[in-house]
Parts: C-alpha cells; structure tokens; sequence
C-alpha cells in the first residue's frame, strides 16, 4: 500500500499543492497492549468520538508539547487526525488529475487512511511516503475528508535505527506490563510527523522520476538526463534548461526519455566559499504532452539543477577536478519544544550560522534531513555527507538478512530521493555499527557494493570507531570516516595525549588503507557559562583546548590524505536520559538555542582561515 516516492512535491502549471500543516486532533492509545485503536477502529469515525483529543501541531515531535511525561515518554501507537476540505475541480470523476498525499516524515512507522480507506503503510522514520488517494476521493459524496495517520515509534532490532523492547517481570520492581525501549544511539528518539503533510496533484498521465547526471568536458557542460512516465506509452517529452537569467540555454523538442544536454560554457556548481560565485543552480523544466484515447494531457516539473562532478583519489577528495576540503559539522534535527518538528525558523539560523562560521559542509548524522533542508544546500553550496539512519547497529541480531534487506530498501529510498542533489557528494550508510564483528563483513559488502549499483556517480562511506586492526567493513568504502574521543571517553582530562594518539590513528588507518581520511566527529561536552584555568572538562575552556589539540595534528596531516574534519556537534541536542547525560548531549559549539559558546569563536576563525588558504 502507498506508493514510491521519488520527485519531490512542487508546483507546475500543471501540478497544484495544499500543506495541511497546522493543528490536529491527537490521541495516544494508552491501552496496555497499545491497540485499543485498531481493535475500536479509530479511523472509521472522528478521532474526538472515540474518546478524549487533544491538538497537536503538525509537523513536530509530540514529545515537548505536553506537561505530561507519560506522552514525553510514550512507546506505542498514537493517532493523529484531520479533516480537510479539497477543491472542487479536484474530486469531479472526469478532472483527469491525480491526488497524491505526501508525508515528508512520521517516526517509524505509519499507517494512514482516508475517510476509514487505508491508503499507505510506511516503515522508516526519516524519509518522505505517499499514496495515491483519487479513488478515495473521487468516490466519497462530500468534499470534506477525513485523514488519519496511526505512528508508532517501537524500535526493534531490525529497524533503522535498531532498538529493543525491555519486558520488566520483576513484579517486586515494576508493575504488571511494564516495559522500556532500549536504543545504542545518542539522541532521544522524538516521534510524531516530523515534516510536513501535503497534498498535492498531478495529471493522469504524469512525469515519475527524473534521474540527471552532470558533467563537463572541454568547456561544454552535459547534463544526462532519464525520465520515467506513468501511465501511457504514448507521449512526447521537450526539455529546456534555463541558467539564472531566465535564458534557455540548451533544449530538446519532442526528445526520447533518456538523452543529454549540452551547453557551452556552463556555470558549474561549486560548494560555499570555494568560488566567488557558488551554488550556480539550472532549472530543469521538462514537458511531457500525452494522448490517451481523446484525452490529452501536459505536464510540467522543473528541478534545479547544479553541473558538478565529485572523484575521489588515494588521498584527495575532489570537486569539480579541485581538491575539497570538507570544514564542517555534524547536525541534528533538534531544538527546543518542536524536537525533530521541521521549523522553518530553526532552519534558516542554522544555514545563517553555518555561513557565518565558515562551515562548507555537514553530515546529516544519523538519519536523512528534510527535503527542505536539502534544497538550501543546493541553493547555498553547502556539501552535504548523506547519511542514512543507520546509526547504532550493535546487536549480532541487526546484521541478519532481514536487516540487511530493509537497510537495502532505505538506501535506496534516499538515493531515490536526493540522487539529483549537486550538494549530496557522498552516502553514509551507517554510524558507528559494530563493524568489528565476523558478520559486518558480508552486510557491509552487500550494502556498500548495492549502495553503488543505486548511485554509481557518487563515492559511498559509513562512519566507524573501530579499531583500524579489527574493523571489517571500511575496506568497501571509497572514504575512510572515523571518529574519536580522545582525553574524553578515554583518558579523561588527558589533554597532552592527544596529538599523539591522533597521529596515530591517521597513519594506522592511512598505510592499512590507503584511502583519504575525514575525521568525521571529535569534540567534548561543555556546559555553556562553565568556566575554568587550568581546563578541566566540561568547561568551555576544556572544549577549546580539546578542539585546538585536534587543529595541530589536522593541519600536518591535511598536507597527505586528511581530506576534512567534522566537529561534534554543530549544536547541543537532547538524548535519553542517563547518567552521564545532563539534559542531553552538550557537545555543541552552540547552545540548543543557537547561541555560540567559546569554541565557537576559534571554529569560525579557523573555517575562514581554511577557506581563505591561509
Ligand atoms: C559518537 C556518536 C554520536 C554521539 C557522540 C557522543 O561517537 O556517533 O552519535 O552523540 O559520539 O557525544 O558521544
């Protein structure tokens, strides 16, 4: 149920959209076996009649909204609901159109029915799911529908990310039934529709997917291009490519559905602050004119477009033939109140802070970001490492076949999704798994060597802190990313280790490899406002101390194969809570609310000295 997803939702001449974000009715099924919903069938009348509702702001995690800690910390099925009205010329049987319901994000996973129909299913919390709703709507009596989405957020040891159910029997500790989530990864595991919830429409007959690929040889930029049409075999497809001025710089005119364009002279995409006129961006408009029968029909979807090509060597990673240095960041989507709620908000003080700081790129650890936040790296030249939510793989039970098949499935719904992005330059297939284990070597082939046949344009990494002598899957990966936490996890308070035992870690990796090296986290937590000379840890001076330990071996080994370095975290954001969590992880340069603490400061000299080549 529910269909593939592809192209991202926009407006045409010939394709109309409706957001319905705002309030919701919502209901948590606090019944012990979590399944009054489905039992009663909640989604056959309105939500409030089934019992008590309460508004919920859609997207946002529902976790911070309330002052009730049992839906902070709810594991089950909750139930959202809406009733929306559609546009007439929408519903009429012979409008030739299609209506398509497009969630951009609900963690994990999601059932969803129109007016008492199921009309998708969904497994995955970070990535968009749609269904084609016409039937449902076009046989319904009024214009007025109801849309109910059911999400649960249990996390079982083949989700992505993996997580366990804990089942208390101890009936002298924990009342009957009582259980617990158990996950191996570093942030809280916020649930609810995270992204926005469209709907939007397209013709009968209609423009699928779009694959370009770009290029450039001797002057002449090439754009490749594969378009898939649904519904019809007979249809014709004409193509302009526009550069900023409006000016159409190459065409076809009734073309076949694979083909190329070429343009003297292109404008090519360059990341921020490596080209005095970064993020060039085309407008790919692509027209597809169709008879069925007596019916005709067009249809008009237009992608940004940026020429770029990205090659990785021994010891550099490249861009556009240039050597690139990622200076960046790992992110989350977090903030106060909404949680992984998209905000519009958040998101362009984050961009406005990253281009402040210097910062050229970031990973999108540990779980793919918004469609909208993608857009804005295309549009700003920020590179982007796209990470999939592979992210605290540690249990032997998470490297089976059944895993590995969903890992696939992922991979290749955010390839699907992000295959267009000049800003994506890599896929990170996981964080921080097991990788020393027997059977990392076998699902860590398949993915990575699956993960290339999806997209062979683009090099494919994951990111380990296994030992360079016991890891067995950073042989498949183009890039070698490792994180550590020196005089941190280890060696507390041990600031003089440092260098040495990074040196280290570089050559160990480097001469048993021979591939480039980002360092793709490292950091300390720090209190903001936490002072203390000498450093000691959890000050702000400790974090710069830890930081500038770090710049001295990164700038020796920046002149062989260290090809970037990715602070941990851009900002601090919640975790679970446990003992050596103080309201979460507070390893940001900037605070949750985006303020800079101290490191800030020496970061943001050192990107632009980094950008400056000085
Ligand atoms: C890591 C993880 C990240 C954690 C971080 C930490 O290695 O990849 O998710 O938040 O360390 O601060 O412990």
């Amino acid at each position: 149920l529910g269909c593939s997803f592809a192209l991202t939702p926009r407006e045409s001449p010939s394709r109309e959209l409706k957001e319905l974000n705002g309030l919701w009715s919502f209901r948590a099924d606090q019944s012990a076996n979590r399944n009054q919903g489905f039992e009663e069938r909640w989604y056959n009348r309105p939500l409030r009649e089934t019992g008590p509702v309460i508004e919920m702001p859609v997207p946002a995690s529902y976790n911070d909204i309330t002052q009730d800690h049992k839906l902070r910390d709810f594991i089950g099925w909750v139930w959202y609901e809406k009733e929306v009205w559609m546009p007439k010329h929408w519903t009429s049987p012979n409008a030739g159109m299609r209506i398509v319901l497009h969630v951009g994000s609900a963690n994990y996973y999601s059932v969803v029915w129109v007016n008492g129909a199921e009309v998708a299913f969904h497994e995955g919390g970070h990535l968009p799911f749609e269904a084609d709703i016409t039937k449902v709507i076009q046989n319904s009596p009024s214009h007025q529908y109801r849309i109910t989405i059911a999400v649960n957020n249990t996390l079982t040891p083949f989700t992505l990310p993996p997580g366990r159910i804990q089942y208390m029997t101890d009936t002298k500790r924990y009342p009957p039934g009582y259980f617990v989530q158990l996950t191996q990864f570093d942030f809280f595991n916020y649930a609810g529709i995270h992204r926005p919830v469209l709907l939007y429409t397209t013709p009968n007959v209609y423009i699928d997917d779009l694959t370009i690929v770009t290029d450039f040889q001797d002057g002449v930029g090439i754009v490749n291009y594969k378009i898939s049409v649904q519904e019809s075999a007979h249809y014709s497809l004409s193509l302009k490519l526009y550069d900023q001025s409006g000016q159409v710089v190459a065409s076809v005119t009734d073309g076949p559905p694979v083909g190329q364009l070429k343009l003297s002279k292109p404008t090519l995409w360059w990341p921020y602050l490596m080209h005095e006129q970064p993020a060039y961006l085309y407008n790919l408009e692509v027209y597809m004119k169709s008879k069925n029968g007596s019916i005709g029909y067009e249809d008009i979807y237009t992608l940004p477009v940026g020429i770029r090509k990205v090659q990785v060597t021994k010891t550099q990673f490249l861009i556009n033939g240039k050597p690139f240095y990622f200076h960046g960041v790992n992110k989350h989507e977090d903030s106060d109140i909404r949680g992984k709620g998209l905000d519009w908000s958040v998101i362009i003080k984050d961009f406005n802070l990253l281009r402040w700081l210097g910062a050229n790129s970031f990973r999108t650890s540990h779980y793919p970001y918004a469609e909208e936040i993608m857009d804005l790296c295309d549009k700003y030249g920020i590179v982007v490492i796209d990470e999939c939510p592979g992210v605290g793989i540690k249990d032997p039970l998470s490297f089976g076949n059944k895993s590995l098949a969903h890992h696939l499935t992922v991979m290749e719904e955010l390839v699907r999704r992000d295959k267009n992005r000049p800003s994506v330059v890599m896929w990170s297939v996981a964080n921080e798994p097991a990788s020393g284990l027997p059977q990392a070597n076998h699902y860590f082939k398949t993915l990575i060597s699956s993960t290339k046949g999806m997209d062979p344009t683009r090099p494919v990494t994951f990111v380990t802190d296994t030992s360079y002598d016991s890891d067995k899957a950073v042989q498949y990966t183009d890039v070698i990313c490792v994180n550590s936490y020196f005089s941190w996890y280890h060696d507390s308070g041990h600031l003089e280790v440092i260098q040495l035992q990074l040196n280290n870690q570089f050559e160990n990796w480097y001469n048993k490899f021979q591939k480039p090296i980002i360092q793709s986290e490292y950091g300390a937590d720090t209190i903001a406002g936490l002072h203390s000379d000498p450093p000691v840890m959890f000050s702000e001076e400790y974090q710069k101390a830890v930081m500038q330990e770090y710049f001295m071996v990164f700038d020796e080994r920046r002149k062989d194969y260290l090809i970037g370095e990715l602070i941990w975290n851009f900002a601090d954001f919640l975790t679970a809570q446990s003992t050596n969590r103080v309201d979460g992880n507070k390893k940001g340069i900037f605070t949750r609310q985006r303020q800079p603490k101290s490191s800030a400061f020496i970061l943001r000299d050192r990107y632009w000295k980094l950008a400056n080549g000085t």
